[in-house]
């Protein structure tokens, strides 16, 4: 049901109904799930939000921009305080086209004048509008209407500006015959008496709305028995706010410390909560292509490092200290700096020295005899959507990994193009691509044929050197599978490594796409290759 709909039922329901303040997105939302049918908009907690004063300082556009966060996280209608409308009854009718544009039910105006003041703030000294000038307001905002069921409201502040009962009963009437669609009765007496004398002289002529801020001990059968239509609790959520922020504040500042206010204030949880983040988690994986959905890791860390000697007597070369850091916690620290949170080390060699917090250690069951296949086949439950295949023993830059989860590719392998013949120590892994790399293009098209370390085993130089980094994501993973099956059923699989897994797929007509790299990783072999990742990472926490 269209929300004007809403609220015209709400008033013509012929039983007393009632409608919370909100005055921002947040607000408004608490309303409905509290389980309220309407929400007032009202121009004192609006305004008080920014903490300006209620006199029209907040301009009516800002108030629209805020009706409309209301409007968007809310199901329930809103009535407007409209205060008078803004201006003349020009004003009036761009204001309702406005506020029927974001689906709010229906404005307030009050028969004061621009600007107008908080009518508890020396109320009788507030001059009124000229009955004929108001209703011509009236007259113009339902005339501008193009939704039948839109509510107009006319309050009376005859009784506020100390004017009396006849007066008002005399407004009252003449808004009603201009169109208004209820009337609000405002008084600042602690006790509704006058509220309740204008309601049995009124006898339900049209909806009658009243709010009860100043009297409002007046238990609520009172106005069911007065027949009243609508009972507004005008301010009652940004003053609840305003005291639990004082105290808060006071609290923190004098105790300058977070403890005693952590449980009585609302989670973390609960914020996100009510700004539906769940939604947007749900979306993004609707959606995956746009949205993000986190990758997996395999780090392959079985091996012990021959080149490494002593240093691997009693640990694995992955924890090997790098500038005070282990290799495989520098690697993890990184993969989770990325949101690259499930990730498995398949370990082997020394597998109880691997203390590293926040891993799925596996224990690969061949790792004695076997090669990194072997590693990888154990660790296949492992593979999901999207996972990041690794080396342990890799240094790298930051924005290699970044640049490689941001690339959207089923099967992706990071090749350096630096010349073989610069490097220091082994080249192994020696890539042979379908293109150079052309470092003047970002994910330039180029797919992978061949790995081997082996530098004659193209019959042409290659194209680099793959580093140890490959994400397998979507389709990639099956062909992955598929190809790792294939080579399981070869005698030598226990010898195999990633170089021939690599191949494997390029030679079945799926070939991995090459992200160029030039430099700016190692991996560990020697006591060399040692000294250089203490040099590479001097000053890097990861
Ligand atoms: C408001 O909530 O802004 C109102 C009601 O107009 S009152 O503050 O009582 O005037
Ligand atoms: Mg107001």
């Amino acid at each position: 049901m269209k929300r004007t709909q809403q609220l015209r039922q709400l008033l013509l329901s012929g039983q007393t109904e009632f409608i919370m303040e909100a005055h921002n997105g947040l607000s408004a939302r608490i309303v409905e799930e509290a389980g309220f049918s309407g929400i007032w908009a009202s121009g004192l907690a609006l305004s008080a939000q920014f903490a300006v004063r209620d006199n029209n300082e907040l301009s009516w556009t800002q108030v629209v921009d805020v009706l409309e966060f209301m409007s968007d996280v809310t199901s329930i209608p809103i009535l407007l305080d409209g205060d008078t409308g803004y201006g003349d009854f020009n004003n009036m009718r761009r204001l309702v086209k406005k506020l029927e544009q974001r689906r709010i039910g229906g404005v307030c105006i009050e028969d004061k004048l621009f600007p107008k003041t908080n009518s508890f703030i020396q109320g009788e000294q507030q001059p009124l509008e000229d009955i004929e000038t108001f209703c011509g307001k009236i007259k113009a905002g339902k005339d501008s209407q193009s939704d039948d069921d839109f509510n107009i409201v006319a309050r009376v502040e005859a009784l506020i500006a100390g004017w009396g009962l006849d007066e008002a009963l005399k407004r009252a009437e003449a808004y009603r015959q201009a169109g208004a669609d209820a009337i609000l009765i405002h008084s600042k007496r602690l006790q509704p008496d006058e509220v309740l004398a204008f309601a049995t002289e009124w006898a339900d002529r049209a909806p009658l709305v009243v709010v009860p801020t100043k009297y409002y001990s007046t238990p609520t059968d009172v106005f069911r028995e007065h027949r009243i239509s609508l009972v507004i609790w005008a301010n009652h959520l940004v003053r609840a706010s305003i005291a639990a922020m004082q105290a808060v504040a006071a609290d923190i500042a004098a105790s300058e410390s977070l403890v005693e206010s952590e449980g009585r204030i609302a989670p973390v949880k609960e914020i996100f909560r009510l700004q539906g983040a769940d939604e947007l988690l749900a979306a993004e994986k609707r959606y995956s292509g746009t949205g993000r959905s986190p990758a997996s890791a395999v780090i392959l860390a079985a091996s012990r490092g021959t080149g490494l000697d002593e240093l691997t007597e009693d640990k694995p070369k992955v924890m090997i200290s790098v500038d005070g850091k282990p290799v495989l916690r520098r690697l993890v620290d990184k993969l989770k700096s990325r949101d690259v949170n499930d990730i498995t080390v398949v370990a082997g060699y020394k597998h109880e020295a691997i203390d590293v917090q926040g891993i799925n250690l596996l224990i690969s069951p061949h790792w004695e005899n076997g090669g990194e296949l072997s590693s990888l086949d154990a660790a296949r439950d492992a593979l999901t959507d999207d996972t990041v295949i690794l080396y342990g023993d890799l240094l790298f830059r930051s924005y290699i990994l970044t640049n490689l989860l941001d690339w959207d590719a089923d099967l992706l392998a990071v090749v350096d193009s630096t010349p073989v013949e610069t490097i220091e120590g082994n080249a192994t892994d020696l890539v042979w691509c379908s293109a150079p790399d052309n470092r003047a293009m970002y994910q330039q098209t180029v797919s992978l044929e061949a790995v081997s370390s082996s530098p004659g085993a193209v019959g042409r130089p290659p194209e680099g050197r793959w580093i140890g980094l490959l994400r397998v994501k979507g389709d990639g993973r099956r062909v992955l599978l598929d190809s790792l099956n294939r080579l399981k059923a070869q005698p030598d699989f226990a010898a195999m490594g990633m170089p021939e897994l690599l191949t494997e797929m390029a030679r079945n007509g799926h070939a991995p796409q090459v992200q160029y790299i030039s430099g700016h990783w190692l991996d560990l072999n020697s006591i060399d290759d040692l000294q250089r990742a203490i040099r590479f990472a001097h000053g890097h926490r990861n």
